[in-house]
């Protein structure tokens, strides 16, 4: 063998949750020889290179964690409610670990591009340090968040202070300390991120062009005999996760906002409000359905801003108005709102006033107000779900390639397939639940389909297996038709559109009809000799 190319029979692209299980299932179960590939120095994904300060995932800890196995599930404890980012971090060094997994990742090993040979029915994988992997099947497990979104700002470069995005946070310290801080977005990211900088920070000018709605966290640490009460009921909390549209350990219940009485629901989202989390938004079935409903909810959480924010006019800018309530990732958060009641803290609104330019020592808005500081935090988001794969450079049949295959928007078979990418499979892609979801779950539920999928393969000699045209559009609209019953489409920037980015089809990309009906849908075509797949001796 060349030194410089490497056979195998599949390849993963991607190190984190997804990455490190599907080289477990493969390695383990179907005895493959497989390797992972990730561009960063270690494994983690999203928590890998999200290490803002302030980082924490807003799903509860035990139920953001694998269940595949039950002695990770014993073996390990978590300290908060939710789990933050240096948390999760060990968590998945800790089942790298005890799967001894990382004797097959290359790390920092960046793919740059990946294209199909029809003659040898192989994927050539071509990598930043100059190898070549050759393997019968090409998995992507490259997340739905990892491909950052930065502005394009006219005199970016000739800022003198520090630059960060907060997708690709510094593993050394980032010092506030005595600086003037500006930071530019206000989603989950940015709701994290501005109190914990505001802690540190001399002065923090927060730039929001998008007021989001917040709700309370009420994160807190476990108690001590959490786990052990825990592992008694693991099963049943698997179950109730599996049940779920999203993935999490509850389902609305079956009463609607509008319907309930008004003394009574605002007794429902007041306790909701105290709970935290992310179950305020289901404690009614129908705040993503119907916009009466979602208004009540929604004018609620502005009330709570301005009881919270001591300046009237600052409470106001605050005030989400153009969109419903959850139909852009909701956040939830830790003193966000409260953090303008800082004096040192300073909104300015960059939608009535936008960002100009960037000048050597701060940022110029349009009405020609200099904001002079000694850093620059973007914290603007990713090119959600279709980004990183595209920087994958992906070409299939005949060289076609995955920008172009997707000019009008991805178009894939049950967000794991795509016509004319033959023995290709993409954990989490879009048109799959994913980011509506508890990812773990949804992760698990994507890896053991393509196990059991490439098994099969292997079994029946099929030398290709690819989503059929026709199935791939069926079910594109099929996910667009889904989230059309819903309000979800209603925000203007959402990036589940794809609306953040400039020049990206606008194209609703994860599956709303919830994880339990997408299981269902799944099983049916592994039922049905996995219909909707053309499969090749
Ligand atoms: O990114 P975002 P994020 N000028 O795209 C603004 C997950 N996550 O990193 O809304 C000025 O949501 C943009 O403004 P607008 C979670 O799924 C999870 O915060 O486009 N502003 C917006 O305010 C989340 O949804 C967790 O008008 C600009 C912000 O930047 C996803 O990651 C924690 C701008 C971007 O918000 C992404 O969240 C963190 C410009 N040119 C993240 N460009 C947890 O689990 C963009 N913006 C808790």
């Amino acid at each position: 063998m060349n030194h410089d190319n490497v056979d195998l029979d599949a390849v993963v692209v991607g190190a984190g949750f997804s990455g490190l299980y599907q080289l477990y299932c493969l390695r383990e179960k179907l005895k493959l020889r497989v390797k992972v590939l990730e561009a960063g120095g270690g494994v983690g994904g999203t928590w890998y290179w999200n290490r803002y300060p302030g980082a924490r995932c807003d799903s509860e800890s035990h139920t953001y964690c694998y269940y595949f196995d039950r002695l990770l599930l014993e073996e390990w404890s978590w300290s908060e409610r939710y789990p933050g980012q240096a948390e999760i971090l060990r968590y998945l060094n800790f089942c790298a670990r005890k799967l001894n997994l990382e004797k097959d990742i290359h790390f920092n090993e960046r793919v740059l591009e990946s294209e199909w040979d029809s003659d040898a029915r192989l994927w050539h994988v071509k990598t930043q340090t100059g190898k070549t992997f050759r393997a019968r099947f090409l998995i992507t497990a490259v997340g739905c968040l990892s491909s950052t979104n930065m502005p394009d700002i006219d005199g970016l470069a000739d800022f003198e202070g520090e630059v960060y995005h907060t997708g690709q946070w510094p593993h050394n310290k980032v010092e506030f300390d005595k600086k003037t801080v500006v930071i530019i977005g206000t989603g989950s990211t940015g709701i994290q991120a501005i109190p914990e900088i505001a802690r540190q920070a001399k002065k923090l000018y927060v730039l929001q062009r998008t007021p989001n709605y917040s709700v309370p966290a009420r994160n807190r640490p476990l108690s001590k005999d959490f786990h052990s009460a825990f592992i008694k009921e693991i099963d049943a909390w698997r179950s109730k996760m599996l049940k779920s549209r999203h993935g999490h350990p509850w389902t609305a219940p079956d009463r609607q906002v509008r319907k309930t009485a008004p003394e009574k629901r605002q007794n429902i989202m007041e306790a909701a409000w105290e709970r935290g989390g992310l179950g305020f938004r289901e404690s009614f079935d129908d705040v993503l359905l119907n916009e009466e409903s979602n208004k009540i909810m929604s004018d609620f959480i502005r009330q709570k801003i301005v009881d919270t924010v001591h300046n009237a006019e600052t409470a106001k800018k605050l005030l989400p108005i153009d969109h419903p309530f959850g139909t852009k990732r909701p956040p939830i958060d830790t003193n966000y709102f409260e953090t303008f009641n800082c004096d040192h803290v300073h909104l300015i609104d960059v939608r009535e006033n936008p960002i100009s330019s960037i000048f050597t020592n701060g940022v110029t808005l349009s009405n020609n107000t200099q904001i002079r500081a000694n850093m620059i935090v973007f914290a603007t988001g990713f090119d959600a779900m279709t980004g990183a794969l595209q920087k994958m450079n992906l070409k299939g049949r005949g060289g076609l390639k995955l920008e172009d295959a997707w000019y009008a928007g991805p178009r894939t078979f049950l967000g794991l397939a795509v016509p004319e990418f033959p023995n290709m499979f993409t954990i989490t892609g879009p048109g799959s639940p994913s980011v509506l979801t508890n990812m773990p779950r949804a992760i698990e539920q994507h890896v053991d389909w393509i196990t059991d999928i490439l098994s099969h393969a292997i079994q029946c000699d099929y030398v290709e297996i690819e989503a059929s045209q026709a199935a791939a559009n069926e079910w594109t609209q099929h996910v667009t038709d889904v989230a059309n019953k819903t309000l979800l489409p209603k925000a203007n920037h959402s990036w589940y559109l794809g609306a953040n980015v400039p020049g990206k089809p606008r194209v609703f990309m994860p599956y709303a009809f919830g994880l339990n009906h997408y299981r269902n849908h799944c099983d049916s075509v592994t039922a049905n000799g996995y219909a909707g797949f053309l499969l090749t001796k």
